[in-house]
């Protein structure tokens, strides 16, 4: 299996490009122990080739079943897994699985059975697949779902003030010209649940519905996008104006943001991108 995931370019480079982005998010400080999970369906890479050792691979049952997803393949990270290990040695901190025809179970198809050195999908899997199941039905071309704990973000969400949708984006737009223009439809905001709980799985499929950024209170965000780099860029754009904004009250600055009249030129120029 090793040698057929090897030989596929493709396949090799987002797992390359996935790899700087766990550093990435390493570095920001985003994915303290094991923090962060990212999947990315790759079926379009794999679908060609044939697969037929299927007796070979560990197989799980899912929860729920995903007939949207029935046959498709993804990369996710590992449970526990660290980032700043993926940075290094992705294929020891991330498993290629295969949903099977209806959708209702997978086989982990880079491990086989008895392998010592096994281990699951991340315990965010049912949000992921979820997140991937809406983007198949309304037939957009997200590949790539990212959850991270981007603390800037988080740290508004400790306000009251700011577990407001539209007050959030206010503030988010106001900070930084290039907010609205990269994120114009701004961030979903999600109420705290339970992590990993079927409630917090629903109210991020809400959210990401009008939005590519999910902020969920007092935890962190869930994001999706074309390419690992778009995504991981998304949240990076809104930390910076989280960050701003909180320099300036630590500075004693009330903030000036930007007039109406600038953010419809913004947003103009958003239409264009
Ligand atoms: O990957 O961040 O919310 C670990 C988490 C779960
Ligand atoms: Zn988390």
């Amino acid at each position: 299996m090793k040698e057929y995931f090897n030989s596929n370019k493709e396949l090799k480079n987002i797992i390359r490009e996935t790899s700087e982005i766990a550093g990435y998010l390493w570095q920001r400080g985003w994915a303290e122990r094991n923090a962060s999970n990212i999947s990315v369906n790759i079926t379009d890479l794999l679908k060609k080739e044939e697969i037929s050792e299927y007796s070979l691979f560990p197989y799980f049952t899912l929860p729920l079943s995903y007939p949207k997803l029935a046959g498709s393949y993804f990369f996710v990270t590992g449970t526990g897994k660290r980032m700043r290990d993926l940075a290094w040695k992705p294929m020891k901190n991330l498993l290629i699985l295969q949903l099977n025809g209806d959708a209702s179970g997978y086989w982990i198809i880079s491990q086989t059975i008895g392998d010592a050195e096994n281990f699951l999908p991340t315990s965010e899997l049912p949000t992921h697949l979820g997140i991937h199941q809406m983007i198949a039905e309304r037939g957009s071309n997200e590949k790539v779902v990212m959850h991270t704990h981007a603390h800037e973000l988080v740290t508004l969400t400790h306000a009251k003030e700011f577990c407001d949708q539209d007050r959030l984006n206010q503030v988010l737009w106001s900070m930084h010209p290039e907010t609205v223009i990269f994120v114009p439809k701004g961030v979903g905001f999600v109420p705290y649940f339970l992590p990993g709980s079927v409630e917090i799985a629903a109210e991020t499929l809400k959210a990401l519905q009008n939005h590519d950024v999910a902020l969920w209170e007092k935890h962190g965000v869930f994001a999706i996008g074309k390419s690992v780099e778009e995504t991981f860029d998304a949240i990076d754009i809104l930390a910076k104006s989280a960050h701003i904004f909180f320099m300036c009250r630590s500075a004693n600055i009330i903030p000036d943001s930007f007039s109406e009249a600038q953010l419809a030129e913004l947003r103009k120029l958003a239409e264009n991108f």
